[in-house]
């Protein structure tokens, strides 16, 4: 395949055909008027232009290989202003081999996730620590530590959460380092601690590598406000998992008949190299697609020019009673997480965390959520406050 196949959702007055030309033409050689040179073997055509469907044909030596932010700017650029489209919406791109090539893609996926953890043959769970904002390096420190009491695998920061002066980066690694250490020596159990690292891209390597010089074991990432080049910084010079949240997605993503999906987005992580990537629920507080659900997971996961497996993970608004509805959908390659779903209950962090992971034993053993919680506290204070 020498061409990247881009795939569009279009509402227009023109026919579908002159539309997709439009925009072959703008994302290639063309302009607004003809002018000399245009039909060079640079230029874009269209495979198919049916009812709302446009399929493009970009000749592979348009891109930059290893360039993705070039990339978007072909496929996802000018063409959402033109004037004679009044929606339109990237949904798909088949990427050719060799651009895929040009990337590393993640530096650890799914396999190396689990190794690292021990931890085999089921979904992951973690949280992420609240309030988003406000504690203090040795607060948060407190947070995480309880939350691998309670069983947890891995501890985010929120995506708001970064190197503020209340919680300056490098203490806040320190201290929740120092406590995960604590609390493995005490109980065997391993965590990730994914710390935000989000910030300029002349700052962010120097940023990941003070995180890992105080003792970080995971980066987090805001690609969308970072950049997807600030992501492929991190995987390819940062020897740590990379934690991928997608804040400011629902921009972009939301409205199904303008912008980008998250497919389009989901692939190109993938290609950054991330480790781990919000994908959205099947159950929970987010507006959802549950189609879109499907195609995000299976991009992350199904087999693509060797690049590794990326988690997608379920978080926003779950708690121990969406558990079931989320894993049904995800099934154990993913990693569903909860804030105010663990830090909420009314036992607090450890009785929060282990009625999710009770919550994850009776989806694995196949026990409805009420039976099991007969004889787990934790888990039948949880769906007593919140259902199922
Ligand atoms: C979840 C969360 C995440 C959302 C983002 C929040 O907290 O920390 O950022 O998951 O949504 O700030 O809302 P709760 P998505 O568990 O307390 O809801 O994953 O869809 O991008
Ligand atoms: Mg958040």
């Amino acid at each position: 395949m020498m061409n990247l196949i881009a795939k569009y959702y279009v509402e227009t007055d023109l026919p579908i055909e002159v539309a997709a030309e439009a925009i072959a033409a703008e994302q290639s050689t063309g302009t607004w008027t003809e002018v000399e040179g245009s039909g060079s073997d640079l230029a874009a055509s269209v495979v198919r232009a049916v009812g709302n469907l446009a399929e493009i044909a970009f000749p592979v030596e348009l891109f930059e290989p290893g360039n993705i932010p070039q990339y978007l700017s072909v496929i996802a650029g000018n063409l959402f202003g033109l004037g004679a489209l009044s929606h339109v919406r990237l949904l798909d791109m088949d990427i050719p081999e060799r651009l895929v090539l040009a990337h590393k893609g993640p530096r650890f996926g799914i396999e190396d996730a689990r190794q690292i953890l021990g931890a085999y043959d089921r979904p992951l769970v973690g949280t992420i620590v609240k309030p988003k904002v406000g504690l203090n390096p040795k607060q948060t420190a407190m947070v995480a530590g309880r939350a691998v009491r309670g069983g947890l695998d891995l501890i985010k920061d929120d995506e708001t959460l970064t190197d503020q002066s209340f919680c300056p980066l490098p203490e806040r690694v320190e201290a929740v380092m120092a406590e995960l250490d604590r609390v493995e020596g005490e109980t065997g159990k391993k965590a990730f601690y994914a710390v935000n690292v989000t910030t300029g891209a002349d700052e962010i390597a120097e940023r990941a590598d003070i995180a890992i010089d105080h003792g970080a074991n995971m980066v987090m990432v805001d690609v969308l406000t970072a950049g997807f080049s600030a992501l492929e910084v991190l995987s390819s010079e940062i020897d740590l998992p990379v934690h991928v949240h997608r804040t400011m997605h629902a921009a972009l993503t939301r409205d199904r008949r303008h912008g980008i999906s998250m497919l389009a987005i989901s692939k190109l992580v993938r290609l950054a190299g991330g480790t781990n990537l919000h994908t959205g629920t099947y159950a929970g507080k987010m507006d959802r697609d549950i189609e879109e659900n499907d195609r995000c997971r299976d991009a992350l996961r199904e087999s693509w020019f060797g690049l590794k497996r990326v988690f997608p993970v379920a978080s926003g608004g779950v708690h121990p009673g969406k558990v079931k509805g989320n894993l049904d959908g995800y099934g154990i390659d993913c990693i569903i997480q909860a804030g105010g779903g663990v830090h909420g209950h009314p036992g607090g962090t450890i009785a929060g965390a282990r009625a999710m992971v009770q919550a994850v034993d009776a989806w694995m053993k196949g026990i409805p959520i009420s039976e099991y919680a007969r004889n787990h506290r934790e888990l039948e204070e949880a769906i007593r406050l919140w259902g199922t």
